[in-house]
């Protein structure tokens, strides 16, 4: 029987590397984004490399209305979600606490914490219907560490932390794996989005040393989701080999 997963973000980075790993393993896919050109070429092209069945998603994590309508409007061939992968979310500028962009809070906690708890509300229930699933929540070393200037964004990846653990708690007696993978620096279009499109910026943060790629996160994820119906990972922290820590990098 093919496999369905349910990846948010997946117009660049984690998400989309996630979602290509899965369609060469044969999985069928529901991809969401909101930039709707990108989510559409990219079905398009995972239907035609990997003879799949792809279902694209535009809405906005963020609004709760569109959560609901997109996955209460789902057709029921794919409402037997295998796998969720709640992977969309943001760092929104790198700021003190005195001197940040309110909007920047605003947009982080609602795409990090909120959106990940809508999905998480309106999936799950399809899951524990079938006493079957596993939800794989993205996470952060920054749920894990506090760095400077990291303080809201760090704040919504310790909540992703803590909201995994109890949606395990709440799970288990329905038989549903919850997992969270905790990534190190990874090169994706997250510090070009931090930095609010400024590239030279971005690239600095990877310079000297390699990071993460995109496909390193997605092998994570496929290898999460193959163990045996009795084992899971609760939490897989991957660091590139040059980061000790959030904050200790060996650059050449
Ligand atoms: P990217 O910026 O490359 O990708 C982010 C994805 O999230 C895009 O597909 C974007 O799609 C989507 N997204 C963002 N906001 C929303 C929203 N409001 N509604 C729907 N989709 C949204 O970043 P990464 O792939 O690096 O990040 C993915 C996750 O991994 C994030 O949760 C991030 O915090 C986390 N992470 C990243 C690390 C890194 O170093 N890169 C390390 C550890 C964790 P669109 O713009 O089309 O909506
Ligand atoms: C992304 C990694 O260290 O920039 O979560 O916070 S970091």
């Amino acid at each position: 029987m093919t496999k369905t997963i349910f990846i948010t973000g997946a117009t660049a980075g984690f998400g989309k590397a996630i979602a290509k790993k899965f369609a060469e393993n044969g999985y069928n896919l529901i991809i969401t984004g909101r930039r709707k050109v990108l989510l559409d070429e990219f079905a398009k092209e995972l239907i035609i490399t990997y003879n799949i069945e792809v279902l694209p998603l535009c809405f906005d994590v963020r609004i709760l209305k569109q959560v609901e309508e997109a996955i209460t409007s789902l057709p029921e061939k794919w409402k037997s979600i295998d796998v969720l992968v709640n992977n969309a979310g943001l760092a929104a500028g790198l700021n003190t606490i005195h001197e940040a962009v309110l909007d920047d809070w605003d947009r982080m906690i609602d795409t990090n914490v909120k959106g990940l708890l809508y999905m998480t509300r309106f999936v799950s229930p399809l899951m524990v219907e079938r006493k079957q699933g596993h939800i794989i929540n993205i996470g952060s070393i920054a749920g894990k560490e506090v760095y400077p200037m990291g303080n809201v964004y760090c704040g919504t990846k310790f909540a992703v932390d803590a909201i995994t653990k109890g949606t395990r708690i709440d799970l288990v007696t329905h038989n549903i794996k919850v997992t969270q993978i905790s990534p190190g620096a990874a090169n994706t279009e997250f510090s070009l989005v931090r930095f609010k499109g400024d590239k030279v910026r971005a690239d600095n943060v990877y310079n000297g040393f390699q990071p993460l790629s995109a496909e390193d996160i997605a092998d994570a994820a496929f290898y999460v989701t193959t163990l045996p119906a009795h084992v899971n990972i609760n939490d897989l922290v991957l660091m590139p080999t040059a980061q000790a820590s959030a904050v200790n990098f060996y650059k050449k």
